[in-house]
């Protein structure tokens, strides 16, 4: 074989090798959350508000997430379903429609709620669901979808289109029941409605913002993140005006890739009261500068569409980042935060979810508000439940009767 077909048989095969091995983790200079990007220190909590909150957004967006390319000309909703009695007695469903204007065109989505019948004005978990609201809990009055699904046969979702067949299948990872027990309703969305999840940026919520014969966001324009993102504000806004939620008490949850939209989310919507980041990773809560499990370069090649173009120039070179994602997590003080890791989801680097969350704790401190305690992490299945909260929990990547058991737990501490 020649030096040269065995050199492009190398290059062909150099597959990218996540590192798990803590004595590899590089040594890293990791930004002060309380020193601004043109070196003053950051004494009060007026002074973050001011100044240095400002320009971490204005980082995140022009760099990592992306920004949004203006507002929608009009947004309307309308209940299009409502029972006062379902799950058993237990709850009130509302199915609303919310549309979205922008140019002509439009985009609709339907969001799930839930609410404890007893409740006059409740408050409630919001998060996206992977696999369309039917899936969250097997009751035949909710609507299926018809935007596009990745499929997955395991819940029985072939040829990308959501059917009967996966009603209630991901009912273990919403913990409805003791949600509605414990005095808490849910809203939840169908993430694809708002922008499928797949390199393709005609369809979704970014065609209805294009200027001209714009085809895809400009380099600092939001990825498919940032649109999952904004629709949970404009849901905000829904909520907001609902008689029946507590406004006050509307806290953000997303598991995975859906959690990184919620902690944006959340750092940029003062709104939200809580934010919840469940096994989020990759451009979530875990520190991009550690470099373990997967990588900026990695999440930026398989997922190419879901940050701005401009986040690819930190592909291979997180030491280039004048952030990390502790300041992603800062941006939610002095609102409780609880970031959740699995002991098997090596790939969302564990350590570095708790470190950050570790690691944004002096700006809630600046609040006088408790974050946590020490850069040791807790033992599995041994929650901190401060204002910032984390557990790692034994298991996979994935949302778990543990996980919303010990979330309820929180929230009930930390809003009623
Ligand atoms: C993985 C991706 C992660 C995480 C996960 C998920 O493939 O690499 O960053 O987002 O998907 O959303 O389940």
């Amino acid at each position: 074989m020649s030096a040269c077909f065995l050199f492009v048989l190398q290059t062909m095969n150099a597959q990218f090798v996540a590192n798990y091995d803590e004595s590899k983790v590089p040594e890293f200079d990791l930004p002060d959350p309380l020193t601004t990007f043109s070196n003053n220190q950051i004494l009060t909590s007026a002074s973050w508000t001011e100044l240095r909150r400002p320009e971490l957004i204005d980082f995140f967006e022009s760099q990592v997430f992306g920004r949004v390319p203006g507002t929608a000309d009009a947004i309307i909703s309308e209940v299009i379903e409502e029972s006062n009695s379902a799950l058993d007695g237990l709850a009130r469903r509302r199915q609303v429609k919310v549309t979205v204007t922008k140019k002509g065109k439009t985009l609709s989505y339907l969001i799930l709620l839930y609410l404890p019948k007893n409740i006059a004005k409740a408050p409630v978990f919001l998060g996206y669901n992977f696999h369309g609201n039917h899936t969250v809990i097997n009751d035949p009055a909710i609507l299926i979808s018809e935007a596009w699904s990745l499929n997955n046969e395991s819940i029985g979702i072939t040829n990308h289109t959501l059917t009967e067949e996966s009603r209630g299948m991901r009912s273990g990872r919403w913990a409805i029941t003791k949600m509605i027990e414990a005095g808490y309703g849910l809203a939840t969305i169908y993430y694809g409605e708002i922008d499928p999840d797949k390199n393709d940026f005609t369809d979704g919520l970014h065609s209805l913002f294009y200027a001209g014969d714009q085809e895809r966001p400009v380099k600092d324009e939001w990825g498919a993140i940032g649109a999952w993102a904004w629709a949970l504000s404009r849901t905000m806004d829904y909520l907001e005006n609902n008689m029946e939620v507590d406004k006050s008490r509307v806290i953000v949850f997303g598991h995975s890739r859906l959690g990184k939209a919620a902690l944006w989310a959340g750092a940029m919507d003062e709104r939200f009261a809580g934010v919840i980041s469940n096994d989020s990773g990759c451009g979530g809560a875990a520190l991009s500068k550690r470099k373990f499990g997967e990588t900026v370069a990695q999440i930026n090649e398989n997922f190419p569409y879901w940050f701005s173009e401009n986040f690819k120039k930190y592909n291979n070179a997180e030491e280039d980042l004048a952030v990390d994602q502790h300041e992603l997590l800062a941006l939610i003080a002095p609102r409780p935060l609880y970031v959740a890791s699995a002991m098997e989801d090596e790939w969302a680097d564990p350590k570095g979810e708790f470190l950050s969350a570790f690691y944004a704790t002096p700006v809630y401190s600046l609040f006088g508000k408790a974050g946590i305690p020490s850069n040791e992490m807790p033992a599995v299945n041994s929650p901190i439940q401060n204002t910032v909260a984390y557990h790692i929990r034994t298991g996979k990547h994935d949302v778990t009767e543990y996980d919303w058991k010990q979330y309820i737990k929180w929230a009930v501490e930390q809003f009623d």
